[in-house]
């Protein structure tokens, strides 16, 4: 009910929109239209309220409630069903538990802050409130089992446009779940998922944006490491705007993606945003350490590095440096 007060606001900008008008609408008492304008204020809203005239909208806080994402979305899958948490432990955890107890496919959970937030390999992800963007998507793709890891690097690339499209400078990716600005991290992703058989059960794509994190508000550890989209820009970005230009880039890679069959037509478009090809590296993998010239990588988002003695290896998941 509180989007639809708000749409109401926002369509008329700068105009009052009477209380009977949203009492009809929403076929509720004046009381409760004014509870629920109460309860809008009291979020952050500024909103004014004059007798005989109404209520208008002056400012809206950056939040990254449901009410704030839906208003403009154009996706038809991608957060259709939002799910928003204040605090929550790590938003892949909640989007685990509800994909388990059968939600829909692009069910987006997102949450202002997160307690536990979490890097690939147990690491941490540092995720202050108010200023970034915290999020999981749930995905049910019907393909085998050994294309799920590719959704990673399907998502770098709509991240990259993304995050080039609103900063206005070139976002690069580094393989396989980083995206950077001038060699510094501002973006992650950990795709976690669920199997049987053959088959993805489904998949939580978790997102991390520092969006407007100042800079001296980073943990020491990756202070040089890190930044974000404010400090890229010069000016804070509203971070629901975030959130519906990734959604946005992401459908229809997502829907290429699935309808292909795997990563292998959308190759192009990774290399076309990527930083990491063509850099001497060191890649730390499970099995050890590498080291050589990123070369490439293949249909299946595969990296191959040649080292200096000629031999080429082919690099599944790993760190790398370069
Ligand atoms: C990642 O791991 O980059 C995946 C990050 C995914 C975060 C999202 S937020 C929503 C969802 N819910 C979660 O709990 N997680 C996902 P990895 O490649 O392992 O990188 C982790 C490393 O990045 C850390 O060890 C730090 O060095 C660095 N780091 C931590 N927080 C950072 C931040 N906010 N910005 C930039 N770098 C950070």
């Amino acid at each position: 009910m509180q989007s639809t007060i708000l749409q109401m606001l926002r369509e008329h900008p700068g105009d009052f929109v009477s209380g009977e008008a949203m009492c009809n609408t929403l076929g509720v008492s004046r009381t409760a239209v004014w509870k629920h304008i109460k309860d809008l204020q009291d979020a952050g809203y500024q909103i004014e309220a004059v007798r005989n005239k109404g209520y208008r909208l002056q400012s809206s806080p950056d939040l990254v409630t449901a009410a704030e994402i839906r208003d403009g979305l154009s996706t038809t899958v991608l957060g259709q069903t939002i799910v928003y948490r204040e605090t929550i432990d790590s938003t892949n955890n909640l989007a685990q538990e509800l994909a388990n107890n059968g939600a829909m496919e692009g069910t987006l959970v997102i949450a202002d802050e997160q307690q536990q937030g979490r890097g690939r390999r147990g690491r941490n992800w540092f995720s202050p409130p108010h200023s970034g963007v915290w999020m999981s998507l749930i995905l049910r793709p019907q393909l085998p089992l050994a294309h799920a890891a590719q959704i990673t690097l399907v998502t770098a690339i709509a991240l990259a446009k993304a995050l080039t499209r609103l900063t206005g400078v070139q976002a690069g990716i580094k393989w396989p779940n980083d995206i950077l600005f001038n060699k510094k991290k501002c973006c992650g992703i950990l795709t976690e998922m669920h199997a049987e058989f053959d088959q993805i059960h489904h998949l939580v794509l978790g997102i991390g944006i520092n969006v407007n994190v100042p800079q001296e508000d980073f943990p020491e550890d990756i202070q040089h490491i890190a930044t974000s989209l404010q400090a890229v820009k010069g000016t804070p970005i509203p971070r629901a705007k975030v959130v519906q230009v990734v959604l946005e880039e992401l459908e229809p890679l997502y829907r290429q993606y699935v309808a292909d069959g795997g990563f292998g037509t959308l190759r192009d478009q990774w290399k076309a945003h990527n930083i990491t090809l063509g850099n001497e590296i060191i890649a730390h993998t499970a099995q050890g350490t590498i080291q050589g010239r990123a070369l490439d990588i293949d249909e299946f988002g595969v990296l191959l590095v040649e080292q200096p003695d000629g031999e080429q290896k082919k690099i599944y998941s790993a760190d790398i440096m370069f």
